[in-house]
């Protein structure tokens, strides 16, 4: 796979300070598939000093401009799709039909709907005897993870380029060469020199310079909550404003009076998706108990169908976690219908689609993200209980409801402590806010909402 042994910074390739490399593997077959620079503290420094000598004449730039170039990344990402699907196969292991159906599509949706919305929001306002401008924050550090790695880049760099700021990214460990592929869309899309930076590296050191630096007005970080505490206290020290977008626990909550084999087939695909590593995935089906074993029986054959279709996780160390997560499942006494802790194949990190039955809200496995393949089945008597299961944790990013009448899965959503609820199943609506209630984050991504993550106002009296 192509590598660059740099890091990009005001619109070119420098060689690193930092002297450390990372090897990148292929999950599927751990073989190294290429290495990137390990940057250090210095290089995330050079990095914020190039986004912050460009912030001035980018954040001038008129809004239509700032729409033409992002329009432009939009099209340059879409002439390298399939290169995309390609690195993103190679570096995170994810089926090569899901890559270009997913891992490069989704990004491009994103990309398109911000070069839309730099074009049409309002950046200026009347209020009254005021006028209110929308301002760019500023300098963005940007920090994000391995599981969807141009989606996750995208998010955040396109509100913040439409909004006017400038941004220096620092991507996962686990994918760097997708975040080389987007630097070198930026840079062939005629994006200002130093408007967009990238320092590769590893989080405790690259990461927590990032996160730490005086000269970053925002920091937008994706991954785990532990991290993301860390950030939040750091950033909070320093009067620094952050959107964190951290793990979720989602419940799949089906009403006696839903299609259930749909509602257990869409649930267990859910989880399923991009081998369960995904923030938002519905890993807890709560199902009423008169209809609890067509259920558990429907999920285990459905989960059972996936057998070689779904790649590995990205790295052993993931594998490792979810392994032990099904451990603890077992060993806490749920009962195990499809899956277990073996693992499925002498190469790669793969772990089997696995499926319990008999959770209880207690259970580590219903409380904890475990980022694999695993779905919790629950049961309950009424919708109260139901209710308190779904919000019984200290996550709220997503869930679905099912129910016979919209109406009905309505009215319970709206009970919901979640950010994003699917209704019968729902479709992905890019400008539709995403993100967390409780520990599951602060701030939105995607659409208007997202773009306002990267605003700060200013109101004139007349
Ligand atoms: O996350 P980390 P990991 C969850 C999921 C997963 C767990 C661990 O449950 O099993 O987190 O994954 C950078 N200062 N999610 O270990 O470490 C790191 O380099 C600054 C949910 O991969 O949080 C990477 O770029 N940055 C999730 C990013 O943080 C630091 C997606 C995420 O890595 C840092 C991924 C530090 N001290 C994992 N330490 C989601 N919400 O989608 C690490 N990083």
């Amino acid at each position: 796979m192509k590598a660059h042994d740099g890091i990009y910074l005001d619109g070119a390739w420098h060689p690193a300070a930092g002297q450390g490399v990372i090897e990148v593997v292929n999950p599927a077959d751990e073989q190294v598939i290429g290495e990137v620079p390990a940057g250090s503290a210095e290089d995330v420094d050079a990095a914020v000093r190039a986004a912050r000598a460009a912030l001035a004449a980018w954040a001038a730039t008129p809004p239509g401009e700032r729409a033409a170039r992002l329009t432009a990344l939009r099209d340059v990402l879409v002439a390298r799709k399939d290169e995309i699907a390609e690195t993103v196969t190679a570096e995170l292991g994810s089926p090569l039909p899901f890559s270009q159906a997913v891992h490069a599509a989704l990004p491009i949706a994103v990309a398109g709907s911000y070069a839309e919305l730099a074009a049409t929001h309002s950046f200026e306002e009347k209020v009254g005897n005021s006028t209110v401008y929308h301002e760019p924050i500023g300098v963005v550090g940007a920090i994000t993870p391995w599981n969807y790695p141009l989606h996750q880049i995208v998010a955040k760099v396109a509100p913040a380029l439409a909004a006017g700021c400038t941004v220096v990214l620092k991507p996962a460990e686990d994918t760097p060469l997708t975040a080389q592929l987007f630097a070198e869309a930026v840079h062939e899309a005629g994006l200002p020199a130093g408007v967009f930076n990238l320092v590769t590296g590893l989080g405790p050191v690259a990461g927590q310079a990032l996160a730490e630096h005086p000269g970053v007005d925002l920091v937008s970080f994706t991954g785990s909550t532990a991290v993301g505490k860390q950030i939040a206290a750091t950033a909070g020290a320093a009067i620094k404003k952050v959107a964190l977008e951290l793990g979720g626990k989602s419940a799949n909550v089906i009403l006696p009076s839903a299609d259930l084999a749909r509602a257990v087939n869409v649930g267990v695909a859910n989880v399923m998706s991009n081998s369960g590593q995904t923030c938002s995935a519905w890993t807890r089906m709560l199902v009423h108990s008169s209809r609890y074993d067509e259920a558990v029986e429907l999920a285990a054959a459905a989960a059972a169908k996936y057998g070689d279709r779904i790649g590995p996780l990205v790295s052993a160390k993931q594998q490792a976690r979810v392994r032990g997560y099904i451990e603890k499942g077992v060993a806490e006494g749920a009962r195990l219908v499809a899956g277990g802790p073996a693992s499925p194949r002498e190469r790669g990190w793969f772990v089997s689609p696995t499926v319990f039955a008999d959770v209880t809200p207690e259970m580590t496995i219903a409380q904890e993200e475990i980022f694999g393949p695993v779905l919790s089945i629950l049961r309950y008597e009424d919708e109260e209980q139901a209710l308190r299961i779904a919000n019984g944790t200290v996550y709220g990013l997503a869930g679905a409801v099912w129910a016979g009448e919209e109406a009905e899965a309505v009215a319970f959503a709206r009970r919901m402590d979640t950010g994003q609820v699917d209704i019968n199943g729902g479709r992905f609506n890019p400008l539709a806010p995403f993100g967390g209630y409780k520990q599951s984050g602060v701030g939105r991504e995607l659409g208007a909402h997202g773009l306002a993550e990267y605003l700060q106002t200013k109101s004139l009296q007349f």
